[in-house]
Formats: C-alpha cells, sequence, structure tokens
C-alpha cells in the first residue's frame, strides 16, 4: 500500500463515513485542576468555553494523571508508558534516559501520515522532543510580559512564582496568546493531510499573572474556601506530605490571603477559558469542525489549601485528579459524563484508536473508545499515580489506596470524598471488608517500580541538552 492509499485508509473504524482520517486538535493545560465548569471542583471558576467544549464531548469525571507534576505526568502521557516503568518521577529527570526507544504520541502520528504541528509547552521546559514535530512554535515569555510582571506589586505571601495579581496588559500580549494565534491559523487552513495540533497552554501555571479584566471578574470577599479540616493529617504516613505546601499554606494563612490567592487562580483559569474559547472558535469558523477530535486535558491537579497543602505533588484527589475531554464527531454526540476510572496512560491507545491508525504493543493503557461509544458502559478503570519509588496511590470508582514506605492510606471515597479519614492509619481497627479492600488494591498496583538512576536534565552538557530536545523537521514557526 503506499502512502496516499494508506492515508486514506486511516480512520475505517471510527469515521467510517468520512473519507480522510480525523485530524486531532489537543489541547494541553498546564496545572488546571477540575476547578471547570461541569467538573464541580469549584462551582465559583468560570469557564464558559471549557463548558461549551464540554457540550460536545465526553467528559471523563475519573481521569488521573499518572504522575503529579509537569514532567513525569507530560512524559507518561507522550510515552505511554508508566513513571514506575520509566523511572520518570521528577521534575529534573531527563525523560528520554528512561523511555530511550519510546515513539511518543506525536511521533507515532507522524509516522502514520500526519502532519504534526506544535506550540508551546507540551512537555516540561526544556525537554519538549522537537523532533516528532514538523513545525513547532517554541515557549517564549513575550517582553511586555515580563515587564508587566516586574511592574506588579507581589502579594504579601509571593514566594519566587507563588504570586498572584493583574498585569495592565492586553491579551493579545500575553504569551499564551502566541499559541492561541499558531492554533487558530492551522484551524483556519485546509490541509492535503490529516493534521495533529497539539497546543500547550501555560496558564494556569503560576505566577497567576494575568491581564486585569479576568481578576475584576471575581471579589476576593466573596471566594468560599475549599473543604477543609484543619487536623487532617494526623492520620497519613509522614512521606505523605509536602512540606513545601505547609509552608506555603502557613504564608498564605498568616498574611490572611487564601481568598486572595484562590482569586488569582480563579482569575488565570478564566483567562485560560477564554483562550481556548478563541481556538474553538477558529476551529468552528474553519474548514475543519466536522472532522477534528478535541482532546482537551489538565496535566495534574491543584491543591489551594486542602490539608494545609498547595500545589501539586501528592498523592490525594485534589492533585491526582485532572479535567479531560475528548470529543469525538461520529464517536458520539458529546454532552454527557462518564464516571469509569480511567488514566492519562489510556490517551495514547485512544488516540491511535480513534483515528484508525494501528495499535502499537507495549503501551501502558488501554483504548477509551468503548467509553466514548457508551459511558455508562461496566469498565474495571483505576487510576495509578506515582510520586516516586515507595510513593504510590490507585484510585477506582468507590476507593483510594496509598502506599508509602512509611505507612498505608485507605479512603472510602463514596463516604468520605475529601479523604479526611484514613481507614489505614491503624490497621488494628479495619474492618474485614477494608482490609479485602486494600489488599485487592494493593494486588493491582505494579509489581515492580523502577529505581533507575536519571541525569537531571539542567546538568547535561549543552549538546547533550540539545540532543534531547531535538528540531522540528521543518524548522521552528515565528509568532
Ligand atoms: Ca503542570
Ligand atoms: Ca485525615
Amino acid at each position: 500500500m503506499n502512502r496516499r492509499q494508506f492515508v486514506a485508509s486511516l480512520g475505517a473504524t471510527a469515521f467510517a463515513q468520512n473519507k480522510k482520517a480525523p485530524n486531532v486538535l489537543f489541547i494541553a493545560v498546564d496545572d488546571l485542576n477540575d476547578w471547570v465548569e461541569n467538573f464541580g471542583g469549584n462551582p465559583q471558576s468560570v469557564t464558559p468555553n471549557m463548558a461549551r467544549l464540554g457540550a460536545r464531548a465526553i467528559r471523563f469525571q475519573r481521569a488521573y494523571c499518572n504522575a503529579p507534576m509537569c514532567n513525569p505526568s507530560r512524559a507518561s502521557l507522550m510515552t505511554g508508558l508508566r513513571p514506575t516503568t520509566t523511572g520518570v518521577y521528577n521534575n529534573s529527570d531527563t525523560w528520554r534516559d528512561g523511555a530511550p526507544d519510546a515513539v511518543t504520541l506525536p511521533e507515532y502520528f507522524m509516522n502514520h501520515g500526519y502532519r504534526v504541528l506544535g506550540c508551546g509547552k507540551l512537555y516540561h521546559n526544556s525537554q519538549p522532543d522537537y523532533h516528532a514535530f514538523h513545525e513547532y512554535l517554541p515557549e517564549s515569555h513575550p517582553a511586555a510580559e515580563a515587564k508587566a510582571e516586574e511592574s506588579h506589586t507581589p502579594a504579601k505571601s509571593a514566594q519566587s512564582h507563588f504570586d498572584w495579581g493583574p498585569l495592565d496588559l492586553a491579551d493579545e500580549e500575553m504569551e499564551d496568546y502566541r499559541y492561541v494565534r499558531y492554533t487558530a491559523d492551522v484551524l483556519g487552513k485546509k490541509h492535503a493531510q490529516p493534521f495533529f495540533m497539539a497546543c500547550g497552554f501555560k496558564k494556569p501555571h503560576l505566577p497567576w499573572y494575568v491581564p486585569r479584566a479576568y481578576f475584576d471578574k471575581f471579589k476576593e470577599s466573596d471566594v468560599k474556601l475549599p473543604p477543609y479540616l484543619e487536623n487532617d493529617l494526623d492520620d497519613v504516613p509522614k512521606s505523605a506530605i509536602l512540606q513545601g505546601g505547609l509552608r506555603d499554606h502557613a504564608r498564605v494563612t498568616k498574611n490572611d490571603e487564601w481568598r486572595a490567592a484562590i482569586r488569582g487562580y480563579l482569575a488565570a483559569i478564566n483567562f485560560c477559558d477564554a483562550n481556548v474559547g478563541r481556538v474553538l472558535d477558529a476551529l468552528d469558523k474553519g474548514p475543519n469542525a466536522r472532522d477534528t477530535i478535541v482532546v482537551f486535558w489538565g496535566d495534574h491537579g491543584w491543591q489551594l489549601g486542602e490539608k494545609n497543602q498547595w500545589r501539586k505533588f501528592t498523592l490525594w484527589e485534589r492533585s491526582c485528579r485532572a479535567p479531560l475531554m475528548i470529543s469525538a464527531p461520529g464517536v458520539n454526540a458529546g454532552g454527557a459524563d462518564c464516571l469509569r476510572v480511567v488514566e492519562f496512560v489510556d490517551l495514547y491507545p485512544t488516540m491511535l484508536d480513534l483515528c484508525g491508525l494501528p495499535a502499537k504493543a507495549g503501551l501502558a493503557g488501554k483504548s477509551l473508545v468503548p467509553l466514548l461509544k457508551d459511558p455508562k458502559r461496566a469498565w474495571d478503570g483505576a487510576g495509578i499515580t506515582s510520586d516516586g519509588p515507595d510513593k504510590i496511590t490507585i484510585r477506582t470508582e468507590g476507593w483510594r489506596y496509598g502506599r508509602f514506605s512509611d505507612g498505608e492510606e485507605l479512603y472510602d471515597e463514596r463516604a468520605d470524598p475529601h479523604e479526611w479519614k484514613n481507614l489505614a492509619h491503624r490497621p488494628e481497627t479495619m474492618t474485614a471488608e477494608q482490609k479485602k479492600v486494600r489488599n485487592q488494591l494493593a494486588t493491582r498496583l505494579p509489581k515492580s517500580e523502577s529505581r533507575k538512576k536519571l541525569r537531571p536534565f539542567e546538568q547535561l552538557p549543552k549538546e547533550e541538552k540539545d540532543k534531547v530536545k531535538g528540531k522540528p523537521r521543518e524548522g521552528f514557526a515565528k509568532g
């Protein structure tokens, strides 16, 4: 079969009526937790455009990242391999060291006739795997945005990037707008080949500096605090606690800035929502609206004071749950919730299945296409999130079990959605049923956890760094 015939044969399963394989719009959002309309994380969050996408997508309400921070979460999603397999657990790890032979998701699409384009943050800073793209608009912080950030007055609790506040700047001057422009341009054109357009937005990652209009939509005094139990951490293993998160919380509460900080995150999410809306507008108005799959995901959750913790880096629901929506015209009409447990390693096989590409051996996840067709069907899913060897958690529909070097956790999610009562804190008080659940969940964890030492990326010599980064096949885009 020649290449043209091969491309024409793509999409045979899911898109039987269409002649061309479907395009893919792949939207990654940095540090967006479930404070998204229709995901229920915070009813005060304003995300009409994400909701607009949700109205035509299956909204995976129980989607879990496989690592609770940028680099390992994204490396895992893009390679389809678990952190326990690759040993990529930290932001500093050179992820290619852990997965030297992996063909990443964009590269697989490239190898199967797709035109693959990328912009913004798809991988953690400095390790973008450019060679998997025909063209790439790399991350770059506009001078006007940097200047506006400098003249901003820091919050009292500010510490390095942990800060928020309005910028007197137009949306068009913000970094994320560069990615809007590039993506909209691709979506607005007709393409000879099916395309895979990957767009990585950086807000709502810290610092929460966004144009003033977004702050003006939220009043600090109206902000509600998240569900909170003061002595919540008394019954958890010590290594489950993020010490830096405790320090953040002490600063924020001492300075009486809890509401102000939440307002900052809400504003940053609302800004991101506007950008998502612009991309959706470009898709809807352009020639690709009918045959483009949209996949939308946040790379992990975020804590804003729950359990006295801020940021991600922990193995509780707030940190592991992330929004995932898949709109697949022709497969489902969308506008429905899926309550089955899925995890980000499922995305790789799902995308191949949806686009009719040959299945790839050795991937950790399983295709979610059956759930896209019938979101209520039975599904024996589990979300496994790792934060290093001996720090791992597994989530099923009813339970979360965590295993640490210094203890265990078991939460009954139906009775205790905020994970306040660790049933495994005192094993002698566990019921027979709880012990049975714990044992069942423990057997579903990976049998081994990689302890391979990976080189810290920032310490590599320049030529090694450049090799890891690679180059786009046709060069960098300007914008
Ligand atoms: Ca992130
Ligand atoms: Ca507790």
